[in-house]
């Protein structure tokens, strides 16, 4: 084979595997993270993951959940690379042909819970609406089935009503032993991240079928936590455990009570298309 030859084949493999694209992963994508908003966790954990890889010229684009989401699927849609900050359960791995990239120096943490925590207080103030919040316990499978069903377009008051219904054994062992209440009021704070707007509509609910008054407060991680911390919110069960929202417990930890798990084994990291090919952390440097 000629040089010349040889090397026009070299040329038309790297742009092809660029989608038009010159050069690394990273110039491919301006060595830019799609995040979601400032407050996760999440965004935390990817500002240390970018020291700890000394991935000096990435930066991170914060928005939302529902930005991130939109800069994905229009990527997926052109095949062009991406890299966004992901988490599991969630949706986007049912949708979307995704991948982890691997995390050799364990940035983003080991598996973790999303536990359930109340105002400090709360516990005597209403005993019989801390059994079930304590009891409330279910899988990422369980989760899942709500969060497709309201992604498919289902309001998230009546994907979590339906999933009650269907799920009477399950839902019984969250209300074990516990009272009907005739209007008795009960605030819950959560994000709009697609795993709390599930699992808090489910929880509100099986309150609700009880008899309680649920109001749901929709708020930022930090106004959240710090809502909870001041008794304007009751509970909350979202907080990711013990890694994600470290900080948010190590700073209002006098004041709220922690009822442990209530799903096992949740997963953060940096999230591309299967497409894409690198496969760790470590390739995004140049
Ligand atoms: N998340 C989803 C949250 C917790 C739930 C991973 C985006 C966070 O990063 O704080």
């Amino acid at each position: 084979m000629s040089m010349f030859l040889l090397a026009v084949l070299t040329l038309a493999g790297c742009q092809s595997q660029s989608s038009g694209n010159a050069g690394s992963f990273g110039n491919q994508v301006d060595h830019k993270i799609i995040g979601i908003d400032p407050g996760a966790g999440l965004m935390k954990l990817t500002d240390t993951t970018i020291k700890d890889y000394k991935l000096n010229n990435w930066t991170v684009q914060s928005g939302s959940e529902s930005t991130m989401i939109a800069a994905l699927d229009k990527a997926i849609k052109k095949k062009e690379p991406i890299v966004v900050t992901g988490w599991t359960p969630h949706w986007m791995f049912q949708k979307y042909d995704l991948k982890y990239l691997k995390d050799p120096k364990g940035s983003y943490g080991a598996s973790e819970n999303i536990h359930t925590v109340v105002h400090k207080g709360f516990e005597k103030e209403d005993p019989n609406a801390t059994k079930v919040l304590d009891q409330f316990s279910w899988t990422a499978d369980d989760m899942g089935k709500v969060m497709l069903s309201i992604q498919k377009g289902t309001d998230a008051k009546k994907a979590a009503a339906e999933w009650v219904k269907d799920n009477e054994d399950k839902v019984g062992t969250w209300t074990k032993g516990a009272d009907k209440v005739s209007g008795k009021n009960i605030k819950l704070g959560y994000v709009a991240w697609a795993s709390e707007i599930a699992s808090t509509n489910v929880v509100a609910t099986v309150l609700e079928n009880l008899g309680y008054n649920v109001t749901l407060e929709q708020l930022g991680a930090g106004q959240m936590w710090a809502g909870l911390a001041k008794g304007s919110d009751d509970a909350i069960v979202a907080a990711w455990l013990p890694s994600t929202h470290a900080d948010y417990m190590k700073q209002f930890k006098n004041k709220v009570t922690d009822l442990g798990p209530n799903l096992k084994g949740t997963k953060l990291g940096l999230v591309v298309p299967s497409y894409v090919k690198i496969n760790s952390i470590d390739d995004l440097k140049d």
